[in-house]
């Protein structure tokens, strides 16, 4: 795999086929661990063409105590201070899919809606009311996501019942919405040992596959839309075999939200 220079222009010259969008809100969605963080780290590493680590990422994964709160990532395209620039494509992430924890997937539909209000804190045990002050009864079309995005691991175990069924209430809200969706498969390197000598074998192995497969039949993601990834995790450099993978799936949310705010 070489770097593909066409990608890498598609993503850093985009920018939203609506006038009245300033930028594509691309939610991703997963159990803690999943590489969520990581995997919007690594976007900000491959357009930077460093390594950037915004304190994001959780040093432990075990850790499923920590309160989340509905924050918006973005990506410094150029400048520092207050002069500096963003892409026009944003992150949310949240977690907790976890039985007896987590966001409600009751909260990730009214934050595919839009009427979450960025910094809310997610509360596990019941899910935002329309008389909270961190509901937005009136979401601008910037509000909204415009791709849901399923984060999950190749080297995670089987996902219980409790998180698929979460999950598929989630993929339901988000198709009654029209809101397209993808998947992403991270830790290709740890899941497969071939792939982690070389990443040029992640189609070519058997085993990753498989996974594929599972996710598809776990998730209801059809195969063709479920983009392996290696995010950025212990490296010191840019890897253009990381990078080509990062932008492929990048390069896919964009296309997919592209196309629906353009029927907005
Ligand atoms: N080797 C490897 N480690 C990863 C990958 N993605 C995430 N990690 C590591 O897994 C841990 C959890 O990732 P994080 O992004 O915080 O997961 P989140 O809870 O979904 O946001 C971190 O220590 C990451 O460095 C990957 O693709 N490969
Ligand atoms: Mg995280």
């Amino acid at each position: 795999m070489t770097k593909n220079p066409t990608y890498h222009k598609y993503v850093k010259d985009y920018n939203p086929g609506n006038d009245d969008i300033r930028h594509l809100r691309i939610l991703l969605y997963g159990p803690v661990g999943a590489g969520k963080s990581s995997f919007i780290n690594s976007v900000s590493s491959v357009l930077r063409g460093r390594m950037t680590t915004p304190a994001l990422t959780s040093a432990t994964t075990s850790d499923k105590s920590f309160t989340t709160r509905y924050e918006t990532h973005r990506i410094i395209k150029e400048g520092r201070g207050q002069s500096k620039t963003y892409y026009p494509f944003i992150f949310n992430d949240v977690m907790g899919l976890e039985k007896g924890g987590g966001v409600c997937a009751e909260d990730i539909i009214l934050a595919l809606k839009g009427h979450v209000k960025e910094g809310y804190k997610f509360n596990p045990s019941s899910p935002l009311s329309d008389d909270d002050p961190g509901y937005n009864p009136r979401p601008s079309a910037d509000d909204q996501v415009h791709v849901l995005v399923c984060v999950l691991s190749a080297n995670s175990a089987e996902i219980p019942d409790s998180v698929l069924k979460k999950m598929a209430d989630i993929r339901e809200a988000a198709s009654e919405l029209g809101i397209p969706q993808m998947a992403i498969g991270t830790n290709i390197d740890s899941a497969c040992p071939e792939t982690k000598k070389d990443l040029k074998n992640v189609y070519k192995s058997q085993h990753l596959k498989q996974k594929v497969k599972d996710f598809s039949a776990a998730v209801g993601v059809p195969e063709n839309y479920i983009f392996p990834v290696k995010n950025y995790s212990d490296e010191t450099d840019i890897n253009d075999d990381v990078d080509t993978l990062i932008l492929n799936a990048l390069r896919q949310m964009i296309n997919l939200g592209d196309d629906f705010i353009y029927k907005m």
